[in-house]
């Protein structure tokens, strides 16, 4: 099912069905026998991973909440564009999958969030920093899902550049991180099956269902290219981005351009065989760089999006606050049914110390 009946099962559609995932799993086993106390330095050289109550660099744990919460957030925020489909989906089996899908995005939030909170943040705080704007998620999703195909260009394209980026963060330095995108990359390589199944059968329906998959794949191409985060390599870098200390932290693996560049390749093959065109005329394979090229991107549009001016930003936002205004009971039930359980969990322990207590010595 999803995809394996129209594409070769034997050959990897995503990153995380590749050998890059399978190398990322022996080193998350690799990297747990480590020497006791070992400190941050050494253990960043040799490549093994830094555990939450290891002594690091403020700069390190910040980097990293930063990352990790924009992730988080991503994830939630990211919830919104497909679920707006949820009630529209064509027939129940889509309905089915497109549940299971938004309800693994929540998930992965969870995971991110938990992430987070062992650098010593609560996340309460940190989605109070989301809905002030203090803390960004990613730019794609500011662009609306005017059809249904574009569910499955977010499943493809989307999913498939989140999987390529977070595929090398299984080997982050940083453990709780890199151990949270294992599972991570494993649910987003199903969820990339299902958007590219949604095209290839849209790409062999109607002149009009081949018309609207063209046109999602022509609104999406564009901003997923811009996923990657800015230049940060040759030329066009300019300067002042995370990339170089996160990558001699063992934080990031890969610049933003050599992902994008991973990204292209598998991506153009991938068009091909759904029967859908790349909108960028300056796509052409490179015989010298062994890769292929492609046309310049709209970094114009990309911070114009990030400042908040983006198609959906303002409505991403405040359906998130009134979300999160709305689950407030939610919490506070949870909370409370915490504290009775941990009461109930003292008072027990109590009784059980004073039958020992009472008993005879032996
Ligand atoms: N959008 O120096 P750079 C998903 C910012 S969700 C917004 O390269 P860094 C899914 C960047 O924060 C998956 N901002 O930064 C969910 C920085 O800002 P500041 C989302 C961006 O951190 C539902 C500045 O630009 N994935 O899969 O080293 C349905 C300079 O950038 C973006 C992740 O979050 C952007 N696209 O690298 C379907 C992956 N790009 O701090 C699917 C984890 C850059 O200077 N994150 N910026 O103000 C990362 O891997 C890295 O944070 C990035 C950026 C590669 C994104």
């Amino acid at each position: 099912m999803y995809g394996t009946e129209v594409i070769d099962p034997d050959v990897p559609l995503n990153a995380a069905e590749s050998a890059d995932y399978d190398a990322a799993l022996a080193g998350s086993a690799a990297a747990g026998e480590r020497p006791a106390h070992a400190s941050f330095d050494a253990l960043i050289e040799a490549d093994q991973r830094v555990e939450p109550r290891d002594d690091m660099p403020s700069a390190y744990r910040k980097t990293l909440i930063r990352q990790i919460a924009q992730h988080a957030h991503s994830e939630v925020i990211g919830m919104q564009p497909e679920g707006s489909w949820v009630t529209r989906a064509p027939s129940l089996r889509r309905k089915a999958i497109l549940i299971a899908k938004v309800q693994d995005e929540a998930g992965h939030g969870l995971y991110l969030y938990s992430a987070a909170e062992t650098l010593g943040i609560d996340r309460a705080e940190l989605l109070d920093m989301l809905h002030d704007g203090r803390q960004k998620y990613s730019s794609i999703f500011n662009y609306p899902t005017l059809t249904w195909a574009d569910c499955g260009a977010i499943g493809w394209l989307v999913d498939g550049a989140a999987i390529m980026n977070q595929v090398p963060l299984c080997r982050c330095s940083y453990g709780p991180y890199a151990r949270a995108m294992i599972r991570v990359c494993k649910e987003e390589s199903f969820h990339q099956r299902q958007g590219f199944e949604i095209l290839w059968n849209l790409m062999r329906g109607t002149d009009a269902q081949r018309a609207m998959a063209q046109d999602a794949a022509n609104r999406w191409w564009g901003p997923a290219l811009m996923m990657f985060g800015p230049h940060d390599t040759g030329d066009a870098a300019q300067g002042g981005g995370h990339t170089e200390q996160s990558m001699a932290w063992g934080i990031k693996r890969f610049s933003n351009d050599d992902l994008r560049q991973r990204f292209v390749d598998m991506m153009v093959l991938q068009a091909d065989r759904l029967g859908l065109t790349l909108p960028d005329p300056d796509l052409r394979w490179n015989e010298e760089r062994g890769h292929w090229d492609f046309g310049a991107i709209d970094w114009d549009e990309f911070r114009r999006v990030l400042k908040g001016d983006g198609p959906c930003n303002a409505e991403r936002i405040s359906h998130r606050r009134r979300a999160h205004d709305e689950g407030a009971w939610v919490r506070e039930a949870a909370t409370a049914y915490a504290a009775k359980q941990a009461a109930r969990a003292t008072s027990a322990t109590r009784s059980t110390d004073r039958l020992h207590a009472a008993e005879p010595a032996a």
